[in-house]
């Protein structure tokens, strides 16, 4: 049922047409299509398409003789051949397309398959929300990479069930050690991201099994892959780095060993075998536990270069983690020790030295998907390196989906933010893009952890963050309400009350998160031990972890500063780790990232530190409550099932936003002996 989420924003529901008389085509043309082609699900999704909004039903050919009232679908290659007519199309970027429709006559041509089957999802997008108008245009990605990761595990017990960080479910792929035999919930999710435009999907958690790459897991990935490739999703691996002596009987894992170099090129010929258009291969390495080329003394170059190697013949790629920091002999003792240090630490030195086809994938700050952290500054301190950039659509630190958060504004202050290379404009979009260093790779990562739930992620609303995920990756420009808006049309139907009230409570969610979970740049106070959920700010301090916020009876926040604290404010280039390294010119949004500073400090805007935070923590927890009210004015706009699952999560919502406002505020409050000006925290 389209109630239950299965469809998300492919529903096709209905199109009512009142009064209107539109000529539509009346059939489908596409061109020269082998059955697994993009192409050809193309062809079919258009079908599809046509059924569910417009109750038409249109017959496909593939006989490349295009007429009048089709829909063309083919690559602009394939449609060269067969038509006579010059197409003005502007030259495409790979998995660019080119639209043209006028009335009955749509014309769909992609520079390759990809290409074209995005140009039908964009088209079906467009007639589902009502959008009859003629149009041509044609769109390429700002970026070649545009991947998902899945933290999925063989098995479901491993410290973190079945999907670690998932909380929509046990895994799509995998049960109890077994590769599903039924894979079609893949080829639903694949169909999903391929409207999306996502293009490559790593499978496994980066903390990886390395059963992966024996032949009893690899026919499953062959199959895994078999249902992605129709629609253009390339699949990935992650590596675990010991592999060569937990399954291929070395005594050893050194990248710079003979035997274990020849491991990797075998295995990796092997894992080809499988799955020939295989994407690549992900590598956590030397990070929480995991294995990697620092237990040998060698380097992570050495490492990531290993890979690359190997992958190259295929036309593989190595997603080299950025992600490596020591978790366990971090002393906040120590002034000066910052994890957040660890990224530019350890990767600069090598700058200009990885392999072509080795990619640095970062996430977006240099601590771990906070609900504020500035934007790494790693993007500014490898110019000659390619670099993606690593989101998370599960909602680890965000709400785990038991919470509305709306994400892309806050992937917008990264993305966005000027780093100011050499004094030049260096917005981080530009550098992924490879535009500002002048780079062919690159882009787009998300940590997306959907699960067998029939809503994906375990929440009707989350699915917003997936939808805008992949808009953003293809162009980082795109108007993030109005993306909302596309998200809601195709979600939930055209009422206008449905569209504004789920875009006014979506656009307040990550703020009134940020206000009732942490805020002054102090990072989400949640427990930081296993769950990474709920309220625990004590938790963060006097553990390895690094996630300090050095509260006291006096003072709070990390001293980052280069005269006096951790040094992280001088790996920004100059004009950015200026603005940092002083108190005057540091957003209060960040400021106690970057400063230590008593509770009664001024902000800019005139409060002291703790009367912000106490006012905060209640404005943000009014703000989640505003939501019931918002959702309940839907009752009756929306089916009851859809309607009541989202309200059970708003009312849920609306009470942890109190647990978290009086946990936290009582902490300080204790912790500091001083007043709530408004007499209301301390006071029960
Ligand atoms: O945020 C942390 C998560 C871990 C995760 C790790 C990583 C996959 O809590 O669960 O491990 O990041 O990104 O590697």
């Amino acid at each position: 049922a389209a109630e239950d989420g299965l469809d998300g924003w492919l529903r096709y529901a209905p199109l009512d047409l009142g009064h209107k008389h539109v000529s539509f085509p009346t059939s489908i043309v596409a061109l020269n299509s082998s059955k697994d082609s993009p192409v050809y699900t193309a062809g079919l999704e258009l079908q599809k398409g046509f059924k569910g909004i417009l109750s038409q039903n249109l017959k496909i050919s593939h006989d490349g003789r295009p007429t009048s009232s089709a829909i063309i679908v083919g690559t602009v290659a394939e449609y060269s051949k067969t038509s006579n007519k010059p197409l003005n199309a502007p030259k495409l970027k790979e998995d660019g397309f080119w639209l043209s429709t006028h009335g009955n006559t749509v014309t769909i041509l992609g520079q390759n398959e990809r290409g074209a089957l995005y140009g039908a999802f964009e088209y079906l997008s467009r007639l589902a929300q009502g959008d009859l108008s003629p149009a041509t245009y044609a769109t390429s990605p700002d970026a070649p990479i545009r991947w998902v990761n899945h933290w999925d595990n063989l098995n479901g017990t491993g410290t973190h069930g079945s999907v670690e960080r998932g909380y929509g479910g046990d895994s799509i792929f995998y049960k109890d050690n077994v590769i599903y035999q039924d894979l079609s919930r893949v080829t639903d999710y694949a169909r999903l991201l391929a409207s999306i435009r996502i293009n490559g999907v790593v499978i496994n958690n980066v903390n990886a099994d390395p059963a992966f790459l024996t032949d009893k897991y690899l026919e499953g990935v062959a199959r895994i892959a078999s249902h992605f490739r129709p629609y253009g999703v390339k699949v990935g691996l992650s590596l675990n780095f010991a592999s060569p002596q937990l399954i291929g009987g070395l005594n050893t894992f050194d990248p710079l060993d003979p035997s274990v170099v020849e491991w990797w090129r075998t295995t990796t010929n092997k894992v080809y075998k499988y799955v020939p258009d295989m994407a690549g291969y992900l590598v956590k390495a030397n990070s929480e536990g995991q294995p990697g080329p620092l237990t040998y003394n060698r380097t992570l170059l050495d490492g990531a270069n290993m890979f690359a190697k190997a992958a190259k013949p295929h036309g593989g790629i190595v997603m080299f983690r950025a992600f490596v920091y020591d978790s366990v002999n971090l002393k906040e003792s120590d002034w000066k020790a910052d994890r957040a240090n660890a990224a530019v630490d350890h990767f600069k030195q090598f700058d200009g030295q990885f392999d072509d086809n080795v990619v640095v994938q970062i996430k977006y700050g240099p601590i771990d998907f906070q609900v504020r952290e500035p934007a790494s500054p790693l993007f500014a301190n490898i110019p000659k390196t390619n670099v993606a950039i690593e989101l998370q659509v599960t909602q680890e630190y965000l709400g785990q989906q038991c919470h509305l958060v709306y994400l892309p504004p806050l992937w917008n202050t990264i993305l966005d933010f000027d780093l100011r290379v050499d004094n030049k404009k260096t917005l981080v979009r530009d550098v992924l893009s490879g535009e500002r260093f002048k780079r062919n790779l690159g882009g787009y990562v998300a940590v997306s952890n959907v699960g067998v739930n029939s809503t994906w992620l375990g929440s009707h609303l989350a699915m917003s963050n997936l939808y805008a995920y992949g808009r953003m990756a293809w162009e980082p420009t795109v108007d993030v309400k109005a993306t909302l808006d596309d998200w809601t049309r195709l979600t939930f139907g055209l009422d206008k009350s449905v569209i504004n009230t789920i875009n006014k409570m979506s656009m307040q969610s990550w703020p009134a998160y940020e206000q009732y979970t942490g805020n002054l740049g102090i990072q989400t106070l949640t427990d930081i031990l296993y769950a990474h959920y709920g309220p625990n700010p004590p938790s963060q301090d006097d553990n390895p972890w690094g996630q300090w916020t050095r509260a006291d009876a006096d003072s709070i926040g990390m001293d980052r500063t280069v005269w006096n604290g951790t040094g992280f404010a001088g790996q920004y280039p100059t004009e950015v780790a200026r603005r940092y390294e002083r108190i005057e010119t540091t957003p209060d949004d960040l400021l106690l990232w970057f400063h230590h500073v008593p509770y009664t400090h001024r902000l800019h805007s005139g409060k002291t530190v703790i009367q912000h935070f106490y006012d905060e923590h209640y404005k943000g927890a009014e703000t989640a409550h505003s939501f019931l009210a918002m959702w309940k004015s839907l009752k009756g706009k929306i089916d009851k099932q859809r309607y009541e699952e989202v309200l059970f999560r708003l009312v849920y919502q609306a009470g942890h936003s109190i647990v978290w406002r009086d946990a936290i505020n009582n902490f300080y409050h204790n912790k500091s002996g001083i007043a709530d000006k408004s007499k209301r925290v301390g006071n029960h």
